[in-house]
């Protein structure tokens, strides 16, 4: 009995990650974790506070700056939820999004380190790269042409 529940979990699951696909667009991905006044779209300071915060849990040393082992965690990071969204059927986006969080972006002192300076200096530029119509703010239409 054990393996015919197991067989029927599977089958659901089978089902279940191509109901998904279709569930979750990357533009309404990302408005769920940055429009925080929730209008639909996401001005430059909800990405900053945003991006802040994301900055400070990756420099677990709490020293300003993300260092080798620092950076790689942040990327191992970002390359499971690629890989997430995915197995989802997301666009390619995310990557798109995390490539402009490549060290050789950020880091233009070239010390080998990533500043909060350098990191939001590198999230603003992308804000700038994705905000077509120039209007300060990202709207799902924007979000979906990454
Ligand atoms: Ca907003
Ligand atoms: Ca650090
Ligand atoms: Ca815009």
């Amino acid at each position: 009995m054990k393996t015919r529940s197991l067989t029927l979990i599977a089958a659901a699951l089978a089902f279940a990650i191509p109901a998904a696909a279709s569930a979750e667009t990357f533009s309404e991905h990302f408005l769920s974790k940055y429009d925080k006044d929730g209008n639909g779209a996401v001005s430059l300071a909800e990405l900053k506070k945003k991006r802040t915060g994301g900055f400070k849990h990756f420099d677990e040393d709490g020293d300003g700056v993300l260092d080798a082992s620092e950076y790689s965690d942040l990327k191992a990071h970002q390359a499971m939820q690629e890989a997430i969204h995915r197995a989802e059927g997301m666009s390619d986006a995310p990557r798109h999004v995390h490539d402009a969080m490549s060290i050789f972006v950020m880091d233009t002192n070239r010390d080998g380190l990533t500043s909060a300076e350098e990191f939001l200096a590198a999230s603003v530029a992308w804000f700038k790269s994705v905000d077509t119509d120039g209007d300060g703010s990202l709207s799902a239409a924007e979000l979906d042409a990454i």
